[in-house]
């Protein structure tokens, strides 16, 4: 029997009218259909196989990406969307929140913001990155104290203590077959680098997947103290360094996932009981939920243990995105304890 093959959005909307359509096209800075559809090509295993090598991508090579965008993000009509921004919460929007508090054990929550004016991540060139590293850290020494830490450049950092932050969450992994195809990983270590707080819940990766990844990270449930610090760290950052973002497409990212409110807000959750009875993936899907294993994307669970995020970034608010992983996880620790 032959296994279906899983089909990335690439391969769905990759057809002969849009290639015959952006054959020649190119951006100001030369990047052409090989340079987005490589990751893409080069994985047949990928699960969408694009990357925007600069903002201007998105225009030039809109016939391929609006498609794979609108379906990721589950958007009607993505060619008049009007991406809504709005990071407030009101009070009594997390209630029933006793009700997956103790299954969670960990909640995360994170943004990828890029520099205007810079190529993005897959098409950095070195001096680039330097310079972008050199402006994030300027901003960020320039935190309020309770947000206030330390630089660690990823050149400076030895290999012990770097993998000891990896296996903590805290640190971003190195080598990802997707990114290295995609030119993420070029010039690699130089200008990346971790910044943490001294409490060590609020980090910022440097140079990773996009210029920026704003990260709140708590122990336990307590999805408004994560939330709340990341929304005060956007905003205090912000005050220093001018974010790519357009009326349709909110925060421009490397990745079309990752476009909109480019938030992905997770739990670590126990879940042993769905997963022994098969039913996770669907009850995932139903709720708008993305599962990924305990040491993130492409990785597996352990012991039951699964990161349960926001699926869709784009065409929602960050409220809408945050009150939308709450409402799910309340729904999936019902569902547990229906089957425990
Ligand atoms: P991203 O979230 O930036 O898209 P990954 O899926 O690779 O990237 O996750 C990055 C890291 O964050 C991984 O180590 C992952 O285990 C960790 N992580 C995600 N959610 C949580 C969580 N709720 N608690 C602890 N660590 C988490
Ligand atoms: C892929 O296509 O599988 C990788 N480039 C990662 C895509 C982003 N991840 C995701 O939506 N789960």
């Amino acid at each position: 029997m032959h296994m279906p093959v899983k089909q990335s959005l690439l391969a769905k909307h990759f057809t002969e009218d849009v290639a015959s359509e952006l054959r020649r096209a190119k951006t100001n800075r030369g990047f052409s259909l090989d340079d987005i559809t490589r990751s893409g090509v080069e994985n047949p295993d990928s699960s969408i196989g694009v990357y925007a090598p600069d903002a201007e991508s998105y225009e030039v090579f809109w016939g391929l990406f609006g498609p794979i965008i609108a379906e990721y993000h589950n958007i009607e009509n993505v060619d008049s969307l009007a991406h809504p921004q709005d990071m407030t919460i009101k009070p009594g929007q997390f209630t029933g929140a006793e009700l997956y508090r103790d299954r969670v054990i960990s909640t995360r929550a994170r943004v990828g913001r890029n520099l205007d004016g810079f190529a993005l991540t897959p098409g950095m060139s070195l001096d680039e990155r330097l310079e972008v590293e050199r402006r994030v850290v300027d901003a960020l020494s320039k935190l309020p104290d309770d947000l206030a830490g330390t630089y660690h450049s990823l050149a400076d950092l030895d290999e012990e203590t770097r993998n000891k932050l990896i296996e903590d969450h805290v640190l971003f992994k190195q080598g990802d077959r997707f990114l290295e195809s995609a030119g993420v990983n070029r010039d690699w270590p130089a200008g990346r680098g971790i910044f943490l707080s001294n409490d060590k819940k609020f980090i910022v990766w440097v140079n990773e997947e996009d210029h920026l990844r704003i990260i709140s990270l708590e122990q336990g449930g307590d999805l408004l103290s994560v939330y709340s610090r990341l929304v005060r760290a956007i905003s205090e950052i912000e005050k220093n360094v001018p974010f790519a973002y357009t009326q349709q497409l909110g925060y421009l990212s490397s990745c079309p996932t990752n476009l909109g409110t480019a938030m992905r807000a997770s739990f670590h959750m126990k879940l042993p009981a769905l997963e022994k009875s098969g039913e996770l993936d669907d009850f995932a899907k139903l709720l708008g939920l993305s599962v990924r294993g305990i040491h993130g994307e492409h990785s597996e669970s352990v012991g039951g243990v699964y990161d349960i995020s926001n699926k869709r970034r784009l065409g929602l608010s960050e409220r809408d995105a945050i009150v939308g992983l709450h409402v799910g996880a309340r729904r999936l620790a019902t569902e547990e304890e229906l089957r425990k």
